[in-house]
């Protein structure tokens, strides 16, 4: 029989500041039972990188009650085998060669338009003024998708969202929540049908000309796939931006060093995925029964490996509490390979946008960085993250000359 623990992941204290709790729960509750939903929590590096590699145990199976509702059909990460292989490669397609030089030429136009408003006002929140509107921008140059509608679509999105990553909602927000998918699809299911096979660059088009065993994807299939990218893509990116910023204020040195050296801002986003994870947690549900680090868990049981925690995990990463741009990425004293941060996934699911996200932000940092001279949080503004599951900056009210 577990003993129930007295922490919990619901307390105020754990949501205020999770990173406090990390090094307790590696060492003293490794595998973690959370008895209000029923789930096993694990948070060492080298569980959560035998959970993530190991597909056969740990499956994602419980997305067909955590997306499917809201994504009204499966979405990638419930793929596996060869449909998987083939439907990432078509996404795939999407995002890389000319259509990543095309992508990234409209990143840069989305950074500059919404940061234009805001040069003389010398006065920025870089979560609500810019990071929410251009990770929406961006997401639906991806897709496709007319621009005129992000407010729209950011709303819904906000809906969608919230269903995957919350725990514990009301009957009151879960129809909020379906309500916003229904509106998705009666939004999105007309452009699908409307865009000509094989007529464009973008992903929606790319994906409907793609043949998988010889037949077409149904419209609902494709809008399944097209709101996972809308989450997928749009979720992480205002968080990591803002977390980016907020750690290079607080660490003044490493900041004057990235200003002077363009090149180490590859370094320090790849710092703040490590140190703040913008997904905290990915789950899986156990296809039989198995224990790890001594406690038994049972067939068809969800596990929760949290991210942050295993990103700190001393045993991976050394100093891992410290913020540090010139850690070396290889520096992994348990493993054998690299000590590669955990924030984008492991195994058969890693994240398929990784390296555009990565490519994204360093280029719309750039922008930030040209555009604002002497940045510095400004004074009024009081700092605080919210989210358990997907987490990052409320807000980052920056002032600048
Ligand atoms: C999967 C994080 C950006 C599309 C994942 C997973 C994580 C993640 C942790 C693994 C899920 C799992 O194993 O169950 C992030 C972060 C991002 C980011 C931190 C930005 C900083 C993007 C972008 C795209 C994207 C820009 C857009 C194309 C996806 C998709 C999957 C995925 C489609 C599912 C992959 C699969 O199941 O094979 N992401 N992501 N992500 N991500 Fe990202
Ligand atoms: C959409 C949770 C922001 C994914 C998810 C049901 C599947 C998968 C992830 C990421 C990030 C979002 N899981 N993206 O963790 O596609």
């Amino acid at each position: 029989m577990l003993q129930q623990s007295k922490i919990s992941i619901f307390s105020e204290a754990y949501s205020k500041d999770p990173y406090k709790f990390f090094s307790y729960f590696r060492t003293q509750e490794p595998v973690f039972y959370e008895e209000s939903i029923d789930c096993y929590f694990v948070s060492n590096y080298e569980d959560v990188k035998y959970v993530l590699e190991n597909e056969e145990i740990f499956t994602t199976k419980m997305l067909a009650k955590r997306a499917q509702p809201v994504m009204r059909d499966r979405v990638l990460a419930q793929m596996t085998g060869k449909e998987h292989k083939e439907k990432k490669k078509m996404i795939m397609k999407g995002l890389t060669g000319e259509n990543l030089k095309r992508l990234l030429s409209l990143f840069k136009q989305n950074a500059i338009e919404v940061l234009n408003p805001y040069l003389n006002r010398g006065k920025i929140d870089l979560v609500n003024d810019f990071g929410k509107i251009f990770a929406v921008q961006s997401t639906m140059d991806m897709l496709g998708l007319d621009k005129k509608d992000q407010e729209q679509i950011a709303e819904w999105h906000k809906g969608i969202a919230k269903f995957i990553t919350s725990f514990n909602l009301s009957d009151e927000e879960i129809e909020y929540c379906f309500w916003c998918s229904e509106q998705l699809e009666k939004y999105l299911l007309p452009i699908i049908e409307s865009k000509k096979d094989s007529s464009g660059n973008d992903l929606i088009s790319i994906l409907k000309s793609s043949e998988f065993n010889g037949i077409k994807m149904t419209s609902q299939e494709l809008l399944a796939l097209t709101l996972n990218i809308l989450l997928a893509a749009t979720e992480p990116v205002d968080k990591t931006l803002a977390l980016l910023f907020y750690n290079l204020l607080q660490n003044p040195k490493q900041f004057e060093d990235v200003k002077n050296n363009c090149k180490l801002l590859k370094n320090a986003i790849n710092e703040t995925l490590r140190f703040k994870p913008p997904v905290q947690f990915i789950p899986r549900q156990v296809s039989r029964e198995v224990t790890i680090k001594g406690v038994l868990i049972p067939k068809n049981a969800v596990i929760i490996n949290m991210i942050g925690a295993a990103n700190r995990d001393p045993k991976a990463f050394s100093n891992p509490d410290k913020f540090d741009i010139y850690r070396s990425f290889e520096d992994n004293k348990a493993f054998t390979s690299h000590s590669q941060n955990l924030a984008f996934g492991y195994g058969t699911h890693t994240c398929v946008g990784a390296s555009l996200a990565l490519m994204q932000l360093e280029l719309v940092a750039n922008i930030i960085l040209n555009s604002f001279k002497n940045i510095e949080l400004d004074e009024s503004f009081s700092y605080e993250e919210k989210g358990l599951y997907t987490r990052g900056p409320v807000s980052l009210v920056l002032k600048f000359t």
